[in-house]
């Protein structure tokens, strides 16, 4: 039996959507923010396109999720396409200081031409975009050194466009994770929902996390000592499927879903180490659940 395609395109996202692109007008910079985890799956294919020309840079966050030797391979596929990024955490604001420049710079020319027509410098204006909870909102917080956005662990935190002005440099528009209405390439809806990207209720957390251990074991092979140790597997387990059951049965009564959710949550807090699901140069497409 097939299950249900993973869609997930709440109201206030078609809203989202429209509301940002008026505001763009008003918008020096765009920050785009991705997961590292998974950069692919995390960028909204549309997002160019409503952009155009507007000066623009990427913030690669959730660096603390994945390891070193990934980050590089994804700054320099970028790179090489001529886009600028930088690697962030929004949670211990690593990397920040460095994307703050960036678009300070970029928003350079806007007070330049003020200057030539007599008038007086202003804060330069830059919007927070990017899919649900890649922490879009813990980085305007940072950026802006103070707590001012709410920021959670769930997808949909943010539910409307909002313009933090502080005073300083710079103004920040703060707005909700925007997400395609569909997403054809169910292998990327699965890694999003593997990373919390994505409304729980878009998916069946059983099959999500049979996926990731699937996924994990075939491009990460050494996590599978950590995998073993934490679950207490014994080698050998043939499947994620079969691997999820087997903690079902030892440790929550058969309970799928309550095994999936821990599978899932301690990927989520790290506690599986960094681990990226996405590289450059690797194949991106598994079989996934939903085929
Ligand atoms: N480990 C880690 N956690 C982060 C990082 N940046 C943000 N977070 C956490 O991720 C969660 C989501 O952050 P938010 O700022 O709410 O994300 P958002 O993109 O604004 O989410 P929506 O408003 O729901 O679209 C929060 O618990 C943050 O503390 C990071 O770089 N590393
Ligand atoms: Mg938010």
């Amino acid at each position: 039996m097939s299950s249900p395609a993973i869609q997930w395109y709440p109201g206030h996202i078609a809203k989202a959507i429209s509301q940002l692109r008026e505001q763009l007008q008003r918008v020096d910079v765009v920050i785009e923010v991705l997961d590292a985890r998974i950069p692919l799956a995390s960028r909204h294919p549309e997002l160019g396109q409503w952009l155009g020309e507007k000066p623009r840079v990427l913030a690669l966050n959730r660096v603390d999720c994945v390891d070193p030797s990934a980050l590089k391979a994804w700054q320099d596929w970028f790179t090489g396409q001529g886009i600028p990024v930088y690697p962030t955490n929004g949670q211990s604001g690593e990397g920040v200081n460095r994307l703050k420049q960036a678009i300070l710079q970029l928003g350079q020319s806007v007070n330049a031409r003020r200057q030539q027509r007599g008038m007086r410098p202003r804060a330069i204006r830059a919007v927070v975009v990017g899919f649900p909870n890649v922490g879009k909102s813990a980085l305007l917080n940072r950026l802006l050194g103070r707590r001012v956005a709410e920021s959670a662990a769930r997808p949909g935190v943010t539910r409307q466009l909002r313009w933090v002005r502080l005073g300083g440099d710079l103004d920040l528009l703060d707005s909700p994770g925007i997400i395609p209405p569909l997403l054809p390439d169910q292998e990327a809806a699965t890694k999003l929902a593997i990373c919390d990207d994505i409304g729980e209720a878009a998916y069946t957390p059983e099959l999500v996390a049979a996926h990731f251990l699937d996924h994990v074991r075939m491009v990460h092979p050494q996590a599978e000592a950590i995998l073993q140790k934490r679950y207490g597997w014994s080698a050998g387990i043939p499947t994620g499927e079969v691997a999820v059951h087997e903690l079902a049965e030892r440790h929550y009564q058969g309970d799928l879903e309550r095994a999936a959710r821990q599978i899932l949550n301690d990927y989520r807090k790290g506690l599986l180490g960094p681990l990226a699901l996405e590289l450059p140069s690797t194949p991106q497409a598994t079989a996934g659940p939903q085929e």
